[in-house]
Formats: C-alpha cells, sequence, structure tokens
C-alpha cells in the first residue's frame, strides 16, 4: 500500500512537473502597468497575509505587493518589544505558561451581513491552539484566547456571517483535557476525542468568549467555512483519518476511498445549551485582553467550558462522504454549494446545501459513525469537476458564479464555473500553490478584481539566497475571462490563507496615534513635570518621557547591583508617525518601540558595575543620534544617593562643559 501511494505520487509528478511549461510568455506585455502604483499613491486593496512559522501577520497593498506591515500576534517581536514589554508580554500568556511562538495559518476578517465589515481580523495559532484578533484600527493584536480539549487548531478561525463566532475545530483529537491523559497511544479509538470550539464574539468591542465546544468521535479536522444565506445556521468541516489511525498516518488514514465534510447546525447546538444540555467541564485556557485605556494586557486563567456531546444530541452533527483525505471546505457566496477539494483526489465534489437538507428532513442516512448520520455521497452531491487538476486544496470565488481552485502538484490555479461544472481557464502559478484568495473571495460579496496565489516554493524566482529561500505570492488579473499573471512578490514566514479587502473599507479608521490626555497607564509620564525615579525597596520604577529630542530623566545615579529596574518610557508627541525607541546597553530582551501618546515598560537588571548608556532607537529628529542618557550602576552596599534628571536638573547640576 505504502509503494503504491508512493508510486502513484512520484508518477503524478513526473506527469505534471511541479514547473509549468509556458514560463516564458506567462507574464503579458501590460502586466508592469497593471501592477504599477506610482509613488506616493496608494494601493487600492489591504492584504493581509498569515506568516504561518514566523507566527505574525504581514499586511501588503494591492496591486503593488509592497509590504506595508509586519503585526506582531503570536510570537515575540524584538522589533517592537511585543511579547517582551511588561504591558504585551502577558499576551503570549497560555495555561502552559509564557509561549513566544506560534504557526498561524489562517486570517478572517470579521463580517457583518456576510460582507467584510473591516473592524477586526482574526486569526490561528496551530500548535498551542489559540484563536487572536488584531484591531484594524490600530494594527495590533487585542485579545488571544486558548482552546481547551484541543490540540492543533488547524480548522481556525473561519467566521459566520456577523460574526456571531469564530469556530476552531481539532487537527489532533487528544483525550479530553479532564480525562486521564496518561493511556496508551494505540487506545486512539477509544479515548481520542475531537472539538469544535465557537468562539462568541461581541458585536461591540469585540470580546471572545468560548460558547460552548462540541465534542465530536476523534478524527482530524482539516478547514471549515460558515454556511451563509440559506445555510446559515450551519458550519461545514473537512474531516480526514476517519480510518482513526495514529501512526504512520500518510498511509494509515489513507485506507478508505471516502473521508467526510462534517456539517454542523450551530443554531440547533445553541438550543441544546439553552436547554441546559451542555456539559460544564473543568479545564484551564488563558484569556489575554489588551486594554487600550491601561495600554496594558492582562492574562486570566479561565477554569471551566460547556460542552455539548454532538454523539449524544441529535440533529447536531452529519457526515457526508468526501473523496478522501479533504483539505479546503469552501461556501460560495449563495451559500448553495459547498466545494471540498481533495488532497488525493482527481475530481473536485460540490455539494448541495438543499440536497443535504432533504437528506437529513427525510432523514434519508447510509449508516452511522460513531452514532453521527452519515449520508450517501450521491444523495449529497451537486456534481463533480472532472479533471480539472492535481492536488485541489482551496477555492474562492468571484460572485459572477465562478469558482478559482488551487492545485498542489499541478502547481496551477483553475477557474471553473459552479452551474456546469466546466473548467473554464488555468493559469501556472510558480510554483505548488497552497491557499489563494480573492478579494471578499470566501463571503456574500466578493470583489473580483483579483487572484492571489500563495505558493509554498520558489526555486529559482528570486536571486538565490543560500539554502532558504522566501516563499512567494502571485497576483493575477481576473477581471477579463482568462487570468493574467501581473506581479510576483516574496512574502514573509510561510503563507498560508490571507484575505483582501478594498482600502476604503478600512483605511479611514486607522488611528493615527494615541490621545495622551486618555492615557490610563499606572506608570505614564505626562509632561516632563511627571517624570521621576521611584525606589521600592530593590524595585526602580522610571517614569520617562520621550520627545524630539530627549528623554526625560537622562541622567540617573543611585542604583544598585541586585536592583530591579522598570523603564516606563511616555512618548509625548502627538502627531502622526513620529515613534519614540528605547535600549539600554545589555538589556536581555528587546528593544521598545513607543508610538505617540503612548507608555512602554522594558525590564532591566543591571549585571555589574558601571555605566550604561541608553538611548533612542528610532530616527526621530535631526538630533536623534543626542537622544540619550546615562544610568550609573553601583555596588550592592554603596551609598550614592537616588538622583536623576536632565539638563540642569541632572544630577551634578548644569552640564559645564563649554565650547572653547
Ligand atoms: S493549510 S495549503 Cu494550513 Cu490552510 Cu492549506
Ligand atoms: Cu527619539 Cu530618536
Amino acid at each position: 500500500m505504502l509503494i503504491a501511494c508512493l508510486l502513484l505520487i512520484t508518477s503524478l509528478a513526473t506527469l505534471y512537473s511541479c514547473k509549468p511549461k509556458n514560463t516564458a510568455n506567462a507574464v503579458s506585455a501590460d502586466a508592469a502597468q497593471k501592477a504599477y502604483v506610482p509613488p506616493g499613491k496608494y494601493d487600492e486593496f489591504y492584504d493581509f497575509v498569515s506568516g504561518g512559522f514566523s507566527g505574525q501577520l504581514s499586511v501588503y497593498g494591492l496591486p503593488s505587493g509592497r509590504l506595508l506591515r509586519v503585526i506582531p500576534v503570536f510570537s515575540a517581536d524584538p522589533q517592537d518589544g511585543y511579547g517582551y514589554s511588561e504591558e504585551t508580554k502577558a499576551m503570549l500568556n497560555t495555561s502552559h505558561g509564557p509561549i513566544p511562538w506560534d504557526d498561524l495559518h489562517h486570517v478572517e476578517l470579521s463580517q457583518t451581513n456576510g460582507e467584510i465589515d473591516g473592524r477586526w481580523i482574526f486569526a490561528n495559532g496551530n500548535n498551542t491552539p489559540r484563536i487572536a484578533r488584531v484591531d484594524l484600527s490600530t494594527y495590533t493584536t487585542s485579545e488571544i484566547i486558548e482552546l481547551p480539549n484541543s490540540a492543533g487548531n488547524h480548522s481556525s478561525p473561519f467566521t459566520t456571517e456577523n460574526s456571531e463566532y469564530v469556530v476552531a475545530g481539532t487537527r489532533f483529537s487528544v483525550p479530553p483535557d479532564n480525562a486521564d491523559g496518561d493511556v496508551a497511544i494505540d487506545t486512539y479509538k477509544k479515548n481520542f476525542k475531537g472539538t469544535i470550539s465557537f468562539v462568541s464574539v461581541d458585536k461591540t468591542s469585540g470580546n471572545m468568549k468560548i460558547a460552548f465546544q462540541l465534542l465530536i468521535p476523534g478524527i482530524n479536522l482539516d478547514l471549515s467555512h460558515a454556511g451563509k444565506g440559506p445555510s446559515h445556521g450551519w458550519f461545514f468541516f473537512s474531516c480526514y483519518n476517519i480510518e482513526q489511525a495514529h501512526t504512520l498516518l500518510e498511509v494509515n488514514a489513507s485506507q478508505r476511498d471516502k473521508d467526510f465534510i462534517l456539517a454542523i447546525n450551530w443554531k440547533k447546538a445553541e438550543e441544546y445549551l439553552q436547554q441546559g444540555k451542555g456539559i460544564k467541564q473543568a479545564v484551564k485556557y488563558a484569556h489575554n485582553v489588551y486594554d487600550e485605556k491601561t495600554q496594558t494586557a492582562t492574562s486570566n486563567i479561565e477554569t471551566e467550558v460547556t460542552v455539548l456531546d454532538t454523539r449524544t444530541l441529535p440533529g447536531i452533527a452529519y457526515f457526508m462522504p468526501c473523496p478522501k483525505s479533504p483539505h479546503g471546505c469552501d461556501v460560495d457566496p449563495t451559500g448553495e454549494y459547498i466545494v471540498s477539494s481533495g488532497k488525493l483526489a482527481a475530481l473536485i465534489p460540490v455539494f448541495s446545501f438543499t440536497k443535504m437538507m432533504n437528506a437529513i428532513n427525510s432523514k434519508k442516512f447510509d449508516t452511522y459513525y460513531d452514532s453521527i448520520p452519515v449520508m450517501k455521497y450521491e444523495d449529497v452531491l451537486y456534481g463533480e469537476v472532472k479533471k480539472p487538476g492535481l492536488g485541489p486544496l482551496h477555492t474562492e470565488f468571484d460572485g459572477k458564479g465562478n469558482a478559482y481552485t488551487s492545485f498542489f502538484i499541478s502547481s496551477e490555479i483553475v477557474k471553473w464555473n459552479i452551474k456546469d461544472l466546466k473548467v473554464l481557464d488555468r493559469a501556472p502559478t510558480y510554483y505548488s500553490i497552497g491557499h489563494l484568495n480573492i478579494p471578499g473571495g470566501d463571503t456574500k460579496k466578493p470583489n473580483a478584481k483579483y487572484v492571489i496565489a500563495y505558493n509554498k516554493i520558489t526555486k529559482d524566482r528570486y536571486l538565490p539566497t543560500g539554502p532558504e529561500l522566501t516563499q512567494s505570492a502571485q497576483l493575477y488579473d481576473i477581471s477579463g475571462d482568462k487570468m493574467q499573471l501581473i506581479l510576483d512578490f516574496p512574502t514573509i514566514g510561510e503563507p498560508h490563507y490571507a484575505q483582501a479587502v478594498s482600502a476604503d473599507l478600512i483605511k479611514n479608521n486607522s488611528k493615527k496615534f494615541y490621545d495622551i490626555n486618555h492615557n490610563e497607564h499606572p506608570y505614564v509620564a505626562k509632561g516632563e513635570g511627571q517624570a521621576k525615579v521611584v525606589r521600592n525597596g530593590n524595585k526602580v520604577d522610571v517614569y520617562m518621557t520621550a520627545i524630539r529630542s530627549h528623554l526625560v530623566p537622562d541622567n540617573i545615579e543611585g542604583v544598585k547591583l541586585g536592583d530591579e529596574v522598570y523603564f516606563h518610557v511616555t512618548n509625548q508627541e502627538q502627531d502622526w508617525d513620529i515613534p519614540h525607541g528605547f535600549a539600554i546597553k545589555a538589556a536581555n530582551a528587546a528593544e521598545l518601540l513607543i508610538m505617540p501618546g503612548e507608555t512602554r515598560t522594558l525590564k532591566w537588571a543591571p549585571d555589574r558595575v558601571g555605566i550604561f548608556p541608553f538611548y533612542c532607537t528610532d530616527f526621530c529628529s535631526a538630533l536623534h543620534q543626542e537622544m540619550s542618557g546615562y544610568i550609573r550602576i553601583s555596588p550592592k552596599n554603596s551609598t550614592v544617593a537616588l538622583a536623576y534628571g536632565t539638563g540642569d536638573k541632572a544630577p551634578g547640576g548644569k552640564d559645564t562643559t563649554t565650547v572653547q
């Protein structure tokens, strides 16, 4: 079986070699013009691209492909101190303690009435299961919630039409958190369970909460999408390893020729919840919230979730058979068609929501899988796209009746018509595309000017940079009948899913600075008059101000070995794009990058006696290099008095240096 499987893959790979033939003429003459955004002009779209193993989210402008920003989400970032500063450390807390890294695969913009509303973007942490919410007025991570009873949070964070919920399905089934997990791995079938978390999102504040979890059989969930329009109230998940294998999944989880799409009626789940059918389970998970007023994150460990068992509560869960190892699970803008792309399948099945409902309403089931009804493939199938390509992964929609599917093995995007399932066009990608996206391409209202490919392999596309090469994105104009490649651009980390949105929906809400009058940070210094150094035992708090081009205080004495120094730096500027930075010799964490009106704290423990300079790291004015200072560290038993100041007020008074 293993040999057969490998042979199949190798022969497929030779048949459809990685490198498409028509490389030379793939870019047409007017491409440059289409992707060109003149200096000083804005892009038309924002593209929010997951960073994969970088744990971060990057923001590009389209069509130029210009990198606008990298938003730290799940990984600490020494560039701006995220995860290192006292204010942001708590964002990366989990029930396992602080975790400075995760694997971010999918992003999803918040929606209202099935359309992107431009308020937040959600992202999944795949490794230590978490969901993050990023505020699109500040481009910062506002909230991270950990998911109990979960491992490998891959089919996440897809959202319902009004962002009632973002979901998170387990990739790895594991014994529930409250069970004794010390079991033999080969008791998988008995002891391992899957869950789907429904995380509710407050309409006004955006605050997330685990509303309930669904207990499902121990299988692997891969991807998902919510229903919309007529299928609003439903969620669809691609499932693999229904064999429930626990070793050599490559072979053992590909035994059956069909896996499942799991259809979840979440309105039904809500009914059961209201009827008190949920079981409260003791768990531990971190919920981290950044408070914009105090500019500080706090982490709470929550201790309970409500679990609904889909195996004993009928009407929540149904299985639709699907060609094996399905990956993407995508719902078209009308909400009628569910497209599932099987990595090993040579066709694309399209399921009909109407047919599924008919089968459910007439209780026409083929069999049961761990008490969950399984429908017949033919009963729920709308049709199959025949011979579309090899290794279909993900599908997005243009809202004009067409679908665009990425093909990993044959390295191409294929456009096909949803109604008649005919292939209309294909365009090569360089190389081995994973995800793809169209602005609004998974919503009710796509804005189908472009499709963007996110490729796993770049090989010879760019100048070589040693063994490690960048991943890439490629931009295709899809305004005409045929896709036209117009741009290649390198990406940060490994891009998985991305979402693009018309810049108009977001750019006007972009904050320019934080109002210092509303800064309620406990260690803020509003104005230089409030700058001070306070000793409390061996804790020394420096309330420092930063303004072009000096720090107050910039001379500090009377600090001793064994002290813990907290530099609380408040940026006094009230203007756009004037951050100040703060770094001190031998700091073992990061610098701080402090936005106008913001306070950030660096904890620093001197390790030796001497003079330590500190300085602003962001070139903020012509006299930026002058924006610096010194702290004197004395021995533990020293009697040097605490003294501090800047200029005339520096310890020892006025700087007496004179120019000859
Ligand atoms: S995945 S390349 Cu982690 Cu979204 Cu499909
Ligand atoms: Cu402030 Cu440079």
